[in-house]
């Protein structure tokens, strides 16, 4: 399907470092070094109730990634699903008496508008669960003959023992992914499972719901394997990173690895494996489910410039779970004025060394809080505020104006 338009990047004079990311199939920092083009799949909507501030943070973090391999001089070959077909979102159109289709076209259209608004790259591929039907079947038939798959009714499972690997991506213990699946999806008690982990690769017709039809009878895709599929087609096999939020570390990009594993034993899913951590509203998650939602859409329909609202997402570390407040976003309105004003000098504070600080910051496991620290020191020292104004770089804004675009995505 169509992605958004991706803002202009501009080039900086200056290279940055090679990115490191925090791994959660180690526990510990990776350096990535990308073989070609930097390839990132990040896991993308289902399409109702977007786009929430727990979204566009998400997305954000896995923006820095992209700007910072490209600042490093990395072609970044970028990937983002779609889920328009799941239970979810058939659930809440059925709520709301909505087609499915039109909710999921009208939300995705919503979605889009909301990236492009914050700046985020766009994917090069952005790929529908729909429109990737005949590549999930085609997957499905090789872990068939890896003779993985088995029958519950109408319904197809893939057996986690199958993955020799399984388990790895998220470190967790049998018993504590006992516990996570059926809040995340799962169906442990299903009588004819063969294992209480098995999930659903292709759930079969049910009355009322969309099917398509398949060799296995007609159905629809199960989730994990719909991201399994596209990623393999889009990237390849051992890609650089697979992102989301820490919400999918399990079962969601769990059952990705193993899917891909079983289908292609010698390669590992991703290289890699990054999550976001979990933004709160009122003491809870963000989440649908419970409908403490602060929409992006809602905020730019009040006038607040999208560069705040980044500018309030990229305080907080993405690996970090943090409460939205209204407080942090007017504290932002606050700062860009602070900043344009900074910037509009012309000279200012020597540049070059605050553009090696956010290159660097952003390239150490996407640290924009210590970026962004940086700039606020750079405009305290331009405008004086600590004492003297310092104008002794006559390029400086324009130097820190190209880092904050390209390495940020803070276009002021
Ligand atoms: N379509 C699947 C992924 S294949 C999905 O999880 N969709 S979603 O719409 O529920 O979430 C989209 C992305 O936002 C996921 O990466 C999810 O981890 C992330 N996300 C959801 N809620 C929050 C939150 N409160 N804070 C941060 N990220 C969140
Ligand atoms: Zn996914």
């Amino acid at each position: 399907m169509r992605a958004w338009s991706s803002p202009e990047i501009p080039t900086l004079p200056i290279q940055g470092p090679p990115v490191t990311l925090h791994n959660t199939a180690t526990g510990g920092p990776v350096t990535t070094r990308p073989d070609g083009a930097a390839r990132l799949y990040v896991c993308g909507i289902t399409p109702y109730d977007a786009t929430h501030l727990g979204h566009a943070a998400t997305y954000l973090g896995f923006d820095l990634l992209n700007r910072a391999w490209r600042n490093a001089g990395h072609e970044v070959s970028y990937v983002q699903n779609v889920t328009d077909v799941d239970d979810p979102l058939l659930e809440r159109a059925e709520k709301v008496k909505v087609d499915w289709v039109e909710l999921a076209e009208r939300e995705t259209e919503l979605f889009r508008q909301d990236m492009t608004a914050l700046r985020v790259i766009a994917p090069a591929h952005y790929i529908g669960a729909v429109e990737s039907i005949p590549l999930v079947i085609r997957l499905i038939e090789r872990l068939q003959a890896a003779g993985a798959v088995y029958r519950v009714e109408d319904d197809l499972y893939m057996s986690v023992t199958a993955d020799p690997a399984f388990g790895e991506e998220s470190g967790l213990s049998r018993e504590e992914m006992l516990r996570i699946f059926p809040e995340r999806g799962g169906d442990p008690d299903r009588p004819g499972k063969k294992d209480p982990l098995d999930c659903v690769v292709w759930r079969g017709e049910r009355p009322g719901e969309p099917a398509w039809p398949s060799p296995f009878g007609p159905g629809r895709p199960g989730w994990h394997i719909e991201c399994t599929a596209i990623a393999l087609e889009h990237l390849g096999a051992a890609f650089d990173v697979q992102g989301g939020g820490s919400d999918l570390v399990f079962p969601h990009h769990e059952m990705c690895a193993g899917h891909a594993q079983v289908a292609d034993p010698a390669h590992r899913f991703a290289q890699v494996y990054a999550h976001a951590g979990m933004v709160a509203y009122d003491g809870e998650k963000m989440s649908k489910s419970r409908g403490n939602l602060v929409f992006v859409s809602a905020l730019r329909n009040s006038d607040v410039d999208p560069m705040a609202i980044r500018l309030a997402l990229l305080r907080h570390h993405y690996r970090s779970d943090w409460e939205w407040t209204d407080a942090e976003l007017w504290n932002a309105v606050d700062t860009l004025a602070d900043w344009r004003r900074a910037l509009a000098l012309g000279a200012g504070a020597p540049a070059e060394p605050v553009v090696r600080e956010v290159l660097a910051a952003c390239a150490d496991d996407l640290d924009a809080p210590r970026a962004l620290a940086a700039v606020d020191a750079w405009v305290r020292a331009t405008l004086g505020t600590d004492g003297l104004a310092d104008t002794s770089d006559p390029d400086a804004a324009h130097t820190v104006y190209t880092a904050l675009d390209a390495a940020l995505g803070l276009a002021l």
